[in-house]
């Protein structure tokens, strides 16, 4: 599957109307604009027609990181899967990057990139206009910086690592180390002060946070009935029009090929 969008910027109307044919293009009606749709378009000029990013996605994984990014900023990418086929999604990565084949895995200009947090970052410095990151000097930008580390260092690197282990051999007492409740518990903890892992506004972090506490809880390796200001910044950020956006160009038919939830919980 391979779904262009492409946007001006400052133009954000244009990025809706592209975003609808992304949509079209997820559902199926085709890769390339019909000839209805691309006449209504304003055309590109050929200096624009390639995005300089091209994202290489699993539907349901932290691909979708990236792409939910780019569609909060309005950048034009074109996303790399094949709806349905995480295997042959995977081949188009390997082809890429044979040595980490892992989503995401994104060529930036001539750059192959991986890590998505690092892809966040870049794409905020280079793109971002200041948005979707605290100021460098204001008191929530270490805090947003904490989170977007977080969320791959300690949430889900513990919560895999959890899961791994329990799927082998349940534990019958706590771990005596940090373990993945642990480090819901501390965002948890945030959360009941802050109302985004950014401080006062939603920025990248959060986009960084949702998929290890998505991961722990279709595993059932954490309860969110247990974390009510978790579950509440869920259902907030997942209203964004620009998440609803995301699931409809990378997720179209639901999250594939889940990791199977621990038995007994
Ligand atoms: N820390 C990396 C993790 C990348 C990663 O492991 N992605 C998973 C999908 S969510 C993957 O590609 N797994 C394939 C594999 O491990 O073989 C990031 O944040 O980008």
């Amino acid at each position: 599957m391979k779904t262009t969008a492409r946007l001006h910027p400052p133009t954000r109307r244009r990025a809706t109307a592209l975003s609808s044919l992304a949509l079209a293009c997820a559902l199926g009606l085709g890769m390339a604009a019909s000839p209805s749709m691309a006449a209504s378009q304003p055309q590109p000029a050929a200096s624009e027609t390639k995005p300089i990013l091209t994202i290489y996605h699993l539907e349901g994984r932290r691909s979708e990181r990236v792409v939910w990014l780019c569609e909060e900023l309005g950048l034009p990418y074109t996303l790399e899967y094949k709806r349905g086929d995480l295997r042959g999604s995977m081949a188009q990565i390997r082809a890429l990057n044979p040595l980490m084949p892992v989503a995401p895995t994104v060529l930036y200009g001539d750059q192959v990139i991986v890590e998505s947090g690092a892809i966040l970052e870049m794409l905020l410095a280079r793109h971002g206009d200041g948005r979707l990151r605290p100021a460098v000097d204001s008191p929530d930008f270490p805090y947003y910086l904490q989170w977007m580390h977080y969320s791959e260092g300690s949430f889900a690197a513990r919560v895999i690592g959890d899961y791994r282990v329990e799927m082998i051999r349940r534990s019958t007492s706590p771990s005596p180390l940090v373990d993945a409740e642990d480090t819901i518990r501390f965002a948890e903890d945030y959360l009941s002060r802050h109302p985004y892992f950014g401080g006062a506004e939603f920025s990248a972090a959060d986009i960084m946070m949702l998929f290890p506490l998505n991961v722990a809880t279709s595993t059932r390796i954490a309860d969110i009935s247990q974390f009510p200001h978790l579950a509440a910044w869920r259902e907030k950020i997942e209203q964004r029009p620009a998440y609803q956006r995301m699931l409809a160009v990378a997720r179209p038919d639901g999250v594939i090929g889940s990791l199977p939830p621990l038995p007994g919980r």
